[in-house]
């Protein structure tokens, strides 16, 4: 449960990745109320099999560990990057700026402005820094497109996105036929 989701990350350890494979993915957030909304993009990486890390850096409070979280991560062997946050929400474009990897960003509606600070400070980075930017909220999306980018060199994983898409399609289909009788 989440609870106990945030104790472990507090303490500094790794949230799911259970075995001692090098991560992947690394997902970071502003702060641990970002957590509900970016656990999901945990989850689907763990759906795939792939190995992810998940921490609390902050582009405000903790700039030093943003700073050397984003600048060594392709070093430790990060391939992409997700990051979430909420309010004047800079996180990903800072880290963008640090870091020659793919990085996510994930809008997270805050109690104020209905998630449209957020999304505006993530999407409207200046050319030269991208940052690929999902729906507020949606970080199931920033965990798929991590899929996508890792699957151009990885046959498995994109016989899985596709196989994924299958299911998905054929889930849809099951439903309008129910309507139908
Ligand atoms: C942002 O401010 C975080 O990403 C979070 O979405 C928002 C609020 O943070 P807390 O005040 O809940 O720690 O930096």
């Amino acid at each position: 449960n989440i609870e106990s989701d945030l104790a472990t990350i507090v303490e500094g350890k790794r949230l799911d990745d259970k075995s001692a494979v090098t991560p992947r993915v690394g997902i970071i957030m502003g702060s641990d109320s970002d957590l509900p909304v970016m656990k999901s993009a945990a989850e689907f990486l763990e759906m795939f099999d792939v190995p992810h890390e998940v921490r609390i850096v902050s582009a405000h409070r903790t700039p030093e560990l943003m700073f050397s979280y984003a600048s060594s991560a392709h070093e430790r062997g990060i391939q992409v990057i997700i990051a979430g946050a909420g309010g004047a929400a800079h996180l990903p474009g800072m880290v963008a700026a640090l870091t020659p990897l793919p990085v996510v960003g994930v809008p997270v509606r805050a109690s104020t402005l209905d998630g449209i600070d957020s999304l505006l400070s993530i999407v409207q980075m200046p050319r030269g820094v991208p940052v690929a930017t999902v729906a507020v909220n949606n970080a199931t999306n920033a965990g798929l497109l991590a899929v996508r980018i890792l699957s151009v060199a990885d046959d498995n994983l994109r016989s899985r996105m596709s196989q994924y898409l299958e299911d998905q399609k054929q889930m849809v289909l099951k439903k309008g036929d129910k309507l139908q009788n």
